[in-house]
């Protein structure tokens, strides 16, 4: 049997893997797998590509053909035990001959879930929680998802090094660098739905279209989602979308959340909601995105709107662009976040931090006490 730390060495293989099938997946979770043989040599690796294709498992068990008898599998998700669009895993596990299996995260899906417990009725060893917080965070979207019964939300801004996001005059186009902005583009194109406030629907009438063909795709085997662009959601408590807006043209879906009493005449896909304190009630919407398939949204802006969700606790990550710039006036990138005195402030903890051409990125989560 292989050792702790062979363990954690061959479930970070299959966490990298995993991350390969990145933006492509929705609404399925990203999942790696490695095979080892009965003498412990790396003999099938796997990762899931796309909804409707190949399990991991299924990938890396191909690859190993009969070396998989009596050897080990590591997957970054627990198997399935569902005949979904494809057959359980757990079941392709026990015939390929496999002696033992290694899981990161249990399956929260519960038409899914049970591959552990069919493992073990049929004799085989399953060591679970290896390197699961890794796990955990190459899955964040999916398991927020999947746990939740919501969508998970990204929040994204750019900022110049003293936190402001627009100039005194409200100009606030180019703050940080080419670099950076190709950089949104490649993490907004794995993202399921773009979400923007009314205040920057008439501000910058933007398109809010993203989804390069080939974006948000690494490599891989199989058809890509083709087509899928990102469904695009206005938060427009009174439906005060102008009927030319560029977001309601037909370069893609769009959804126009407003509140159930609101009086408009807008013809758009609305989506009505009830109200919460300014504004709508944020969870109502991402559990109607979640019921979209809206595994991941990406929001935008503007502030008023990013105060409302890290106000309301729904803002799971922090995706900052950071200018090496000053502005010493002019706007925040977040409006009010319902913190009156210090104690109510919203920590958050770092994951991650990088350069990009010369700005910084940062991704920071909030801290559950
Ligand atoms: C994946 N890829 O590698 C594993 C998954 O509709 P299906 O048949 O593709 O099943 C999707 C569910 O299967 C998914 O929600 C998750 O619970 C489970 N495991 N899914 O997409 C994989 N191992
Ligand atoms: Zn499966």
């Amino acid at each position: 049997m292989e050792t702790p730390e062979q363990d954690a060495a061959h479930m970070a293989r299959a966490i990298e893997l995993a991350g390969r099938g990145h933006g492509t997946t929705s609404p399925n979770p990203v999942v790696g797998c490695v095979v080892l043989d009965a003498a412990g040599q790396v003999a099938g690796e796997g990762f899931h590509a796309y909804a409707g294709g190949p399990h991991a498992e299924i990938v890396a068990l191909a690859q190993a053909g009969e070396r998989a008898r009596g050897g080990t599998a590591y997957v970054t998700l627990e198997p399935c035990d569902h005949t979904g669009r494809t057959g359980p895993c757990s079941r392709a596990l026990l015939d390929a001959g496999i002696a033992r299996v290694v899981i990161a995260v249990a399956d929260p899906n519960p038409e899914a879930a049970g591959g552990a417990a069919r493992l073990r009725a049929h004799g085989v060893p399953v060591t679970n929680g290896v390197l699961a917080g890794a796990a955990e965070r190459g899955n964040e979207e999916w398991l927020t998802y999947a746990r939740l019964g919501r969508s998970h939300v990204t929040w994204k801004f750019a900022a110049t090094l003293d936190g402001r996001s627009a100039a005194e005059d409200g100009t606030s186009q180019w703050i940080t660098s080419p670099e950076a902005r190709a950089d949104v583009h490649r993490m907004r194109a794995a993202a399921d739905a773009i979400v923007a406030g009314i205040g920057t629907v008439l501000a910058d009438d933007p398109s809010l279209t993203a989804r390069a063909p080939g974006a948000g795709r690494d490599e891989g085997d199989g058809p890509a989602r083709d087509g899928r662009t990102p469904l695009r959601v206005v938060i427009d408590t009174e439906g005060r979308t102008p009927q030319h807006a560029r977001v309601l043209d037909d370069r893609a879906p769009t959804l126009v959340a407003v509140a159930d009493d609101a009086r408009t005449g807008l013809k758009a896909d609305l989506l009505r909601l009830p109200r919460h304190e300014d504004g709508l009630d944020l969870r109502a919407l991402l559990r109607e995105l979640a019921a979209r398939e809206v595994v991941g949204a990406f929001l935008e802006g503007g502030p008023t709107l990013a105060g409302s969700f890290v106000g309301q606790g729904l803002a799971d990550r922090v995706l900052a662009y950071v200018a090496p710039a000053l502005l010493g006036s002019g706007s925040a990138a977040l409006g009010a976040a319902g913190v009156g005195t210090i104690g109510e402030i919203h920590r958050l903890t770092f994951d991650d931090f990088s350069l990009i051409g010369p700005d910084l990125r940062l991704i920071a989560r909030p801290v559950h006490p």
